[in-house]
């Protein structure tokens, strides 16, 4: 194995709290039923695709216009909340995790569905630090479809086989199992079937066969 290619929110960094707070504001703005539970389904999932998830209950049917103007508060709502991230809003263990994956040579990248993903990595202190970063802005297919991880690989210059991906999405698992690499699962992606290796913390990555 050569490489760690990362989601990013709900992975790197603690972003999918503030993914649904600004759901939850659109939402309960338009009188729609939102909870934690229908959250877990929007993660690795597509800002539009997301609104379709939500749009679920809605009690009457919205035009494409609307849809688009709906999608664009929920991402002023979440670009608000991201003006507090610093350094501190990377999960536990990130760090030193990374810092130690790449003195044994493995080649780090990021792979998110998120079109935020350069302002937040920027806010975190990682712009620049990955060897590659395939995110929302490079892709036409959302996470379960491969493309993002695809890109990311050949980004890289690697075979997906030589590729771990760390995901905390069911969907970021399907769309790395679809590619032909191997998957690691952190929070709800840890209680999925189809998760090769199921870890708790992110330094339990120090312990995947092939990494130390
Ligand atoms: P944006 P990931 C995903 O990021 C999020 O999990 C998902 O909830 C979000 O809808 C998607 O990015 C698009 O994000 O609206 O910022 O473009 O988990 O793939 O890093
Ligand atoms: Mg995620």
């Amino acid at each position: 194995m050569k490489a760690f290619i990362f989601d990013l929110d709900g992975v790197l960094v603690s972003t999918d709290k503030y993914h649904y707070q600004a759901w939850k504001k659109m939402a309960d703005d338009e009188g729609i039923y939102f909870d934690e539970k229908i959250n877990d389904r929007l993660r690795g999932v597509s800002r539009m695709a997301s609104l379709g998830i939500v749009l679920e209950r809605a009690r009457r049917q919205y035009t494409e216009e609307e849809k688009v103007a709906l999608a664009n508060k929920k991402n002023d709502l979440y670009r608000d909340l991201l003006k507090n991230l610093t350094p501190a809003d990377r999960l536990a263990g990130v760090t030193e995790t990374l810092e130690k994956l790449r003195a044994e040579g493995f080649l780090l990248a990021v792979g998110s569905s998120s079109k935020n993903t350069p302002t937040i990595l920027d806010k975190i202190g990682y712009g620049g630090y990955f060897d590659a970063v395939s995110d929302g802005n490079n892709i036409t297919k959302s996470k379960p479809d491969p493309e993002v991880f695809v890109k990311a690989a050949e980004m890289l210059k690697l075979p997906a086989e030589e590729c771990f991906v760390v995901e905390d999405a069911k969907a970021g698992i399907d769309a790395a199992k679809a590619g032909g690499f191997v998957s690691v699962g952190i929070g709800d992606a840890a209680h999925y079937d189809k998760t090769d290796y199921k870890i708790l913390t992110m330094s339990d990555i120090l312990t995947l066969p092939c990494v130390i």
